[in-house]
């Protein structure tokens, strides 16, 4: 099942929540930045052992002080208008994810607008990526969230999800 939410990541009752993350997975703004707060400063210390992450891959952290027993960090691409890679890039990051959180007995994950705040990456593009790698996923999962910041981005996802049922 995949269930759109609007809200913050961080407070989800789920196994694991995904994190937008940079190469180096030491931190940074928007929900990166909201992750490592909610988590404390263990999640900085735990993810200094990782040695980083290439872009569209995907390491696992403890939860820490979050209600998520798992952090999921991926790497989403920089939008540079889309034909270098972006698109593949970016399924990348859901699909590897998700195969690392199954590899982790992970039965609820949640998951953030990837590369969709800093990183530029079109809303209404990145929606269909993200919806139809998880739609891959829906019989392998308990529940995929996808949560979203806003009224706006959650109605764009619900647009998304009627299209492609
Ligand atoms: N819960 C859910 N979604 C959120 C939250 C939250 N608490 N906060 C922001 N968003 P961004 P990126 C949404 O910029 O584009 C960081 O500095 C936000 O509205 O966080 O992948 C990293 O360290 C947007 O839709 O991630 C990297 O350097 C989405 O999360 C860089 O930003 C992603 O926005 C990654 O950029």
């Amino acid at each position: 099942m995949i269930e759109v939410v609007c809200g913050d990541i961080t407070a989800l009752e789920v196994d694991a929540i995904v994190n937008a993350a940079n190469n180096s997975l030491l931190g940074g703004g928007g929900v990166d930045g909201a992750i490592h707060r909610a988590a404390g400063p263990q999640l900085l210390t735990f993810n200094r052992t990782l040695g980083g992450c290439k872009t569209g891959k995907a390491k696992i952290s403890p939860g820490f002080r979050l209600p998520a027993r798992y952090v999921i960090s991926t790497v989403g691409p920089v939008w540079h208008g889309g034909e270098q890679g972006e698109p593949e890039l970016l399924r990348s990051c859901y699909v590897n994810s998700l195969e690392l959180a199954l590899a982790n007995n992970v039965c609820s994950i949640a998951f953030p607008g990837i590369s969709t705040g800093v990183y530029g990456y079109p809303k209404d593009q990145a929606a269909v990526i993200a919806i139809r790698a998880m739609q891959a996923y829906t019989d392998r999962f308990k529940k995929i969230i996808a949560c979203c910041f806003s009224e706006a981005d959650a109605a764009l996802y619900r647009e998304v999800l009627q299209e492609h049922s």
